[in-house]
């Protein structure tokens, strides 16, 4: 079982609103195609969700946001779910839809229904799943990163890889001159970034990266513009990119 999160960065254009970057989404699928065992499909909001995540100041925290704002983001993550999906149907696969309301109930994972996802990419389906923005309860809401759905899927299910597809080639332990980290020893890396998402942007990503592989799973960042890469890690285990080696 391999776990994949489709960041927002690369299946959008971050600089303009509601913009999926449709070419490289459909690379994606491509190289998705070539992988020949079970997957599970995770993405973020990207120019999507996090553009009126923003414009209606809703954040990870439960609180009582606004209501339009909750369905315009709700909204707003199908829209771009849609193309995921269509993009998969195209190139020959079955994605699965799967609205993180399947398998939350407040903040907390459903055990029992995570296990089903699992049956279902075993069966040859592909479940498709994404970050959102959810009911807490009492009246509350919040958004729930797919990098958090990451980790609650990587608990229960303990795939043998997870991957983050990235806008960029891995993690750099210096922005400037973008020197790639090649491996990491389940030691989390102080990392320093100029963007931020309502989610927390690479912060989380590493965070969560680190959490996967403490509990004992390989986490590997990739370049989603390089998607053949993915293909190589998963079939050759050839990582050019970050591991986070789990312990
Ligand atoms: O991009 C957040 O998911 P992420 C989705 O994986 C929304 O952090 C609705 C902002």
């Amino acid at each position: 079982m391999i776990l994949i999160k489709l960041g927002g960065s690369i299946i959008t254009n971050k600089e303009k609103a509601l913009s999926a970057r449709k070419k490289t989404i459909d690379n994606l699928s491509k190289s998705l195609k070539k992988i020949k065992e079970p997957v599970i499909i995770v993405h973020g909001g990207g120019s999507y969700g996090h553009y009126w995540s923003v414009k209606y100041d809703m954040h990870t925290k439960e609180e009582k946001y606004n209501l339009k704002g909750v369905a315009i983001v709700k909204n707003s993550m199908i829209e771009l779910n849609k193309i995921i999906l269509d993009s998969l149907i195209k190139n020959k696969l079955n994605p699965y839809c799967l609205p993180p309301t399947d398998f939350m109930s407040g903040n907390k994972p459903i055990t029992k229904k995570i296990k089903e996802i699992e049956k279902i990419a075993k069966s040859g389906l592909i479940p498709v799943t994404y970050g959102d923005a959810l009911w807490f309860g009492q009246q509350k809401t919040y958004i729930l990163s797919g990098d958090k759905i990451m980790t609650h899927l990587a608990k229960i299910l303990k795939p043998k890889l997870c991957i983050f597809v990235l806008n960029e080639d891995g993690l750099y332990s210096d922005l400037k001159s973008k020197k790639l980290i090649y491996e990491l020893h389940s030691q989390r890396p102080s990392i320093s970034e100029n963007k931020m998402d309502v989610t927390g942007g690479m912060t989380r990503k590493v965070e969560e990266a680190s959490k996967i592989s403490k509990m004992g799973m390989n986490v590997f960042f990739v370049n989603g513009n390089k998607p053949e890469r993915i293909v190589k890690a998963v079939k050759n285990k050839i990582f050019e990119g970050t591991l986070f080696r789990g312990k």
